[in-house]
């Protein structure tokens, strides 16, 4: 009898720490103090980046040209950055037009671009392919287009280990996005993470800016709970 009671008690405990959204892989939020970061064309110094946590890596070799290995994400009051690394190129593939990154910033799939036939994890509302700002116009999936914003500050010495600087305002001034990356090369595309091709039921990763108000609703409405079934 114990042990169907320890089933029945742990199969309650997972589907309570099942989360919310399945495809989430991954939520960080790294805030840095103004100026530890620099991103500058010429200037290749990584060490801002030391003690920043890796999200989970993507595979190597899974890709043509340009395969990401593993991202790195940090903001401050004014600017988000990010830093790519890749594996090794026969010859330098510059940031630019293939290096696509899609900006999901108000964390809806049902607004934004979702890809052809909606293969696409997220609902992106920017596109930064290279050092180039896009947003998202059009109501529909079918009737849209990138809209140019400008460009963006990064340096990419060596072609494998690119770091990238995103004003906050650049993307609406988001409290929070979600993320994809994929590299347009031929015959293979590149996506990271892998799971990111998979429709509504895909897989991204989230950056948190500025905490939600509901997530810490939501805790104090469990801590509430808790100490409810305690009395
Ligand atoms: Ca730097
Ligand atoms: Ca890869
Ligand atoms: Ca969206
Ligand atoms: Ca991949």
């Amino acid at each position: 009898m114990r042990k169907v009671l320890g089933f029945a008690l742990m199969g309650a405990v997972m589907a309570v720490a099942a989360p919310v959204n399945a495809g989430l892989l991954e939520n960080q939020s790294n805030p840095v103090a103004n100026g530890v970061m620099t991103v500058a064309p010429g200037n290749n110094d990584r060490s801002d980046w030391n003690g920043i946590p890796f999200y989970q890596a993507d595979p190597t070799g899974d890709a043509a040209a340009i395969d990401y290995e593993q991202v790195q994400i940090a903001h401050d009051d004014t600017n988000v950055y990010m830093h790519f690394l890749f594996a090794p190129q026969a010859s330098p593939m510059f940031f630019g037009f293939m290096h696509n990154l899609f900006l999901d910033t108000d964390l809806n799939r049902g607004t934004g671009f979702i890809g052809g036939g909606g293969f696409m994890s997220i609902g992106a509302d920017f596109l930064i392919q290279g050092t180039s700002n896009h947003s998202f116009v059009g109501a529909t999936q079918e009737t849209w287009g990138w809209n140019w914003l400008g460009g963006l500050a990064w340096d990419d010495f060596p072609t494998t280990d690119i770091e990238l600087k995103i004003p906050r305002a650049a993307i609406g001034s988001p409290d929070a996005f979600d993320l994809i990356l994929n590299a347009a090369t031929a015959p293979i595309e590149e996506y990271y993470p892998d799971g990111a091709t998979g429709g509504a039921a895909g897989d991204f990763f989230r950056y948190t800016i500025v905490p939600e108000p509901a997530s810490i609703a939501l805790l104090s409405m469990g801590v509430f709970g808790i100490a409810r079934r305690r009395r």
